[in-house]
């Protein structure tokens, strides 16, 4: 009989059990104690198996770990790309971690982390990810699904948005003036693009769990959107009959739409989206220079879901 050793096994052999064992792992991490006697504390990242399915960016290749985690914007923590790397690892996330759900639902809810990950299996999904700054990075995510929590309360008829707000604590981040937005930080989407399949509720990149500078414990990741509606942190999740109120869209609506997705037709008002510079590509401390595509590539999956609408006029 074949016995294979556990290092042949593919993403595709990962069995429940795995998963069940390393969302334990997980928790473990997630809630400040130490992992397993390995001595992992929560601020540094744990192992963390998903299968690997459907919806990766093909052929292109994945940003190195170190720049994904080390250039990028978390404004509670600093507006310099250096400084999420630097200030968040200090931050303590609150344990248990949870996330209300509310507003246009018959049973309003609030989950831990534990119940949240019971809810879908664990996928690793390869998206690209493109900042409206125009820099982009390709990046191996681990979740399931936003819809699955989403389907956790049942929305009523009324409800046609989603807003998400990330923890705010004065105490460990910056105030609002000097991050120039406003705190906590808010974003939202049209029900049906949170319900559709690519927006993902992640909770890992690169086999392990979310670093601090990366939205720890939990985060959504909207690929075809700018990087600013993929909210970090996320403590809250309501459901609205309004569009509501975002944060980058508060500060500047003429720059930043509520729907912001990538368009290389739609210039910011101080700097064209035509291209972008894909980081970790044309070698050290540069980047390759290449065209930016209309819903970063995912034009397939999400055109539907702006059929009919003037994409300059609702940017
Ligand atoms: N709470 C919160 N979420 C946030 C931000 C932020 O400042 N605060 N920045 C956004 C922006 S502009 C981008 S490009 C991505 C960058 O981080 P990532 O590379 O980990 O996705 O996070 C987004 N989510
Ligand atoms: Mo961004």
């Amino acid at each position: 009989m074949l016995i294979r050793k556990p290092p042949e096994l593919g993403y595709s052999q990962v069995t429940p059990k795995n998963l069940y064992l390393n969302r334990r792992r997980f928790l473990a991490a997630s809630a400040g104690v130490l992992a397993a006697g390995c001595g992992i504390p929560s601020a540094r990242a744990a192992k963390l198996n998903a299968a690997k399915t459907s919806f990766n960016a093909d052929g292109e290749k994945i940003t190195p770990l170190n720049i994904a985690t080390s250039y990028n914007n978390y404004y509670e923590f600093g507006t310099g790309k250096d400084e999420p790397a630097k200030n968040a690892p200090k931050w303590r996330p609150s344990t248990p971690w949870t996330i209300r759900i509310e507003g246009e639902v018959l049973q309003p809810k609030t989950l831990d982390l534990d119940q949240i990950l019971k809810l879908a299996p664990l996928e690793e999904r390869i998206y690209r990810h493109r900042c409206v700054e125009a820099w982009s990075i390709v990046v191996p995510w681990i979740g399931f699904p936003l819809s699955a929590l989403l389907k956790q309360v049942q929305p009523t008829g009324k409800a046609k948005f989603v807003a998400f707000e990330t923890s705010y604590d004065p105490k460990q981040m910056l105030s609002p003036r000097q991050a120039g937005i406003q705190l906590p930080y808010a974003e939202g989407l049209r029900l049906d693009e949170a319900m559709h399949p690519l927006a993902l509720l992640t909770v890992g990149m690169y086999g392990e769990t979310l670093l601090n500078q990366n939205g720890a414990p939990v985060r959504l990741v909207v690929p075809w959107k700018y990087g600013f509606k993929s909210i970090k942190s996320i403590v809250r999740i309501r459901f609205l009959e309004k569009q509501p109120v975002t944060a980058w869209n508060q500060s500047w609506p003429a720059a930043y739409g509520f729907y912001s997705n990538v368009n290389p037709g739609r210039e910011h008002p101080n700097w064209s989206q035509a291209e972008e510079q894909r980081l970790g590509e044309g070698g050290l401390f540069s980047a390759k220079i290449i065209k930016t595509q209309m819903f970063n590539g995912y034009g397939e999956q999400v055109a539907k879901l702006y059929a009919g609408m003037d994409l300059t006029r609702n940017y």
